[in-house]
């Protein structure tokens, strides 16, 4: 494998040294490491700040349209190089190959967005309440944006921020996750290309942080960072959210989701099925969307769950390397990983949860990966594990009574990411769009696999965020008003007051 990702990154044009770094990256198909690369050192890190700033005074006086090209270029550069870093992506994440093509057409959409974008970055004018005034409101560059992404998707919600971000004019600091440099490197060294081909090869407009939890302290204390976009846990945020509201950053937060499927008797079994398989345990369960509950109306619970459980049965053959194209299951992240859902699964059985699957598939040839089955719960109540986040494919399948009763218990957990109801009445989507708490709210589709044109993000602990398409691109640049007089006698005072001073 070390062979193959050295030949991956080559091909991808980074060319570091991949041996004898201070820190260790690991693939999770078989737990071996795959490279040991160099961390940035905070004196570093200090440097790219400068330049970032640096390049921010140059870049933000570049026409909108014309940054525009730049990713536009990008996005051609993606396509041409879509397989070869889906191949990292798949390597360094675990997710299986198709998933990670995803991913990187996910990166090509959001580039192709953002291209459209700036020529799109729209203010308002508004009607002014004196004489010969006219109000509007301009958007304008907002400075270094500094994005923290997670494992799970280790490239696309990097552009997702950074191709807005650029459009708007700004520079991009990321800090991906420890566990997926390579990727980022490989993704951050594409962006360079294009940068190259458009002759703005300047230093700072995008920098990478490669290392661990220090650096991201880092990032998000300085004050120079306009704008921190962090994708992680609740706690991470948590830990993050004080610091940047404490010096006056803006702050755009992705933490956790328990998203919910809500199966109405009208429900077409046949369209809702695949949509919570690929829901529950696409991404072995490791999407911030992926669907962790279930509420079915009593009258079709057995049925429901004896289409589930085949089905469960079936893909427990098609668990295995990410890289296989026969394979739909890939494995956990790592042992930190697993030995959370290990942890999730003994409560579950403790709360009076009845668990089909979730063990360990050892793999002979990879004895230091973490494969299991998923985990398919029969679960009477909400009981409090249902309420955590456990990053692991466990679906709780839990039976309802009427549709208030299962909007109640939707809404009682504390995530509001993504949610979808299954139904052929109108009245009950409705219903529960009205109803649901969270970011996202589908009908009859999954809770995960959202397309980029619209807002991504959620509310409650997932932290209010919303990036992406949509008006997303705000996030990236300050609004400012203005009201210009233009008449040519003495100007009347907004409010209707009088400050006679002769
Ligand atoms: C994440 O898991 O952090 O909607 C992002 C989805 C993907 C993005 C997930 N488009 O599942």
């Amino acid at each position: 494998m070390r062979t193959k990702v050295k030949e991956l990154i080559n091909k991808l044009g980074v060319h570091i040294s991949l041996e004898n770094g201070d820190m260790d990256i690991h693939t999770p198909i078989d737990g071996r490491v795959i490279a040991s690369i160099k961390t940035t050192t905070l004196e570093e890190q200090e440097k790219v700040v400068v330049a970032s700033e640096q390049a921010f005074n140059k870049w933000r006086n570049i026409p909108a349209p014309e940054r525009g090209e730049v990713v536009r270029v990008f996005g051609n550069i993606l396509r041409e190089n879509k397989e070869l870093l889906a191949e990292l992506v798949s390597i360094e994440c675990g997710k299986i190959k198709e998933e990670a093509r995803g991913e990187v057409q996910e990166m090509i959409d959001v580039c192709d967005f953002a291209v459209g974008l700036s020529r799109q970055l729209y203010g308002l004018t508004i009607q002014s309440e004196r004489p010969q005034h006219i109000m509007s409101e301009n958007w304008l560059p907002l400075g270094v944006v500094g994005v923290i992404s997670s494992f799970n998707f280790p490239v696309a919600v990097w552009v997702w921020n950074a191709a807005l971000a650029w459009v708007c004019g700004d520079c991009v600091i990321w800090k991906p996750s420890e566990k997926t440099p390579l990727t980022a490197l490989a993704s951050h060294n594409l962006f360079l290309n294009a940068l190259r081909a458009c002759d703005k090869d300047w230093e700072g407009i995008s920098s990478v942080l490669i290392g661990g939890k220090e650096l991201g302290k880092s990032l998000v204390s300085d004050s120079r960072i306009r704008l921190i976009s962090a994708t992680g846990s609740v706690p991470m945020g948590k830990a993050v959210a004080p610091v940047v509201a404490g010096r006056f950053g803006k702050l755009l937060l992705e933490l956790g989701g328990n998203n919910a499927a809500v199966v109405t008797p009208s429900a077409d079994l046949d369209i809702a099925l695949p949509s919570i398989l690929f829901g529950a345990i696409g991404t072995a369960g490791q999407r911030c969307t992926s669907t962790r509950r279930l509420f079915v109306h009593k009258s079709i619970y057995e049925k429901l769950l004896l289409m589930l459980k085949p089905a469960y049965e079936s893909v427990e053959k098609k668990i295995g390397s990410p890289l296989n194209p026969n394979t739909l299951i890939g494995p956990l992240i790592d042992e930190t990983s697993y030995m959370n859902m290990q942890k999730a699964i003994a409560t579950i059985k403790e709360q009076g949860g009845e668990i089909y699957g979730g063990v360990r598939v050892l793999m002979k040839e990879y004895p230091d990966a973490y494969y299991v089955t998923p985990a398919l719960v029969r679960m009477k109540k909400q009981t409090e594990i249902v309420h955590t986040e456990t990053f692991a494919p466990i679906l709780y399948v839990l039976p309802y009574d009427n549709l208030e009763q299962a909007m109640e218990m939707h809404n009682a957990v504390p995530q509001g990411l993504s949610s979808t109801i299954f139904s052929t009445d109108i009245r009950e989507a409705e219903f529960f769009r009205q109803r649901s708490d969270c970011g996202i709210a589908n009908v009859n589709i999954g809770t995960s696999g959202a397309e980029i044109g619209g807002a991504f993000g959620g509310e409650k602990e997932t932290g209010g965020g919303r990036e992406s398409g949509s008006d997303a691109w705000k996030n990236y640049m300050r609004r400012q008003t203005s009201t210009t007089y233009y008449g040519k006698e003495k100007p009347k005072l907004a409010q209707g007051i009088s400050f006679d001073t002769e």
